[in-house]
């Protein structure tokens, strides 16, 4: 059976542009409640850690340091079937190849600068929100 949370962060790019609050409300308005979140800044080493999956790509050094440039919003989200329902919501890496109406093809820069992050599995939603927060500041 299928999760019911995923995890997500409003990157760099998107707070920076205004988008933070449009982005959060097409969330909530989509079904997902909200049982953590914060608003914070990843060091470089934190977001090197966190995309370490894609330490051998090439794009990984800009990765990090895009990640690390500003201030983002984590959160953790609840929904039925969340991780797979959420990555509908988002749209594809690549903007400029996401359906319409999703939040990376309304909000995203680019493909490196994409607004948003959806967890790909039920194992990587627990492993990142667990990266991100102690059990004491989840309000499921
Ligand atoms: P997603 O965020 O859709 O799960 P991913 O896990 O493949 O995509 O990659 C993680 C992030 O790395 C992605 O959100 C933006 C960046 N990225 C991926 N492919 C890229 C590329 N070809 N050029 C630049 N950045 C890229
Ligand atoms: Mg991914």
């Amino acid at each position: 059976m299928s999760g019911n949370r995923t995890f997500t962060m409003i990157k760099p790019d998107a707070v920076a542009d205004g988008y933070m609050g449009a982005i959060l409300a097409q969330i909530i308005d989509a079904g997902f409640k909200v049982v953590a979140m914060k608003y914070t800044k990843l060091s470089a080493e934190k977001a090197g850690e966190f995309y370490k999956v894609h330490s051998a790509r090439p794009f990984y050094g800009e990765l990090v340091e895009f990640m690390s440039s500003g201030p983002i919003v984590a959160a953790i989200l609840e929904k039925d079937n969340a991780v797979e329902d959420f990555r509908k919501l988002i749209g594809a890496t690549n903007p400029a190849q996401a359906e319409p109406g999703t939040i990376r093809a309304k909000f995203a820069r680019n493909i490196g600068e994409n607004a948003i992050h959806g967890s790909d599995s039920d194992e990587n939603a627990t492993i990142e929100g667990a990266f991100h927060f102690a059990g004491t500041e989840i309000y499921g």
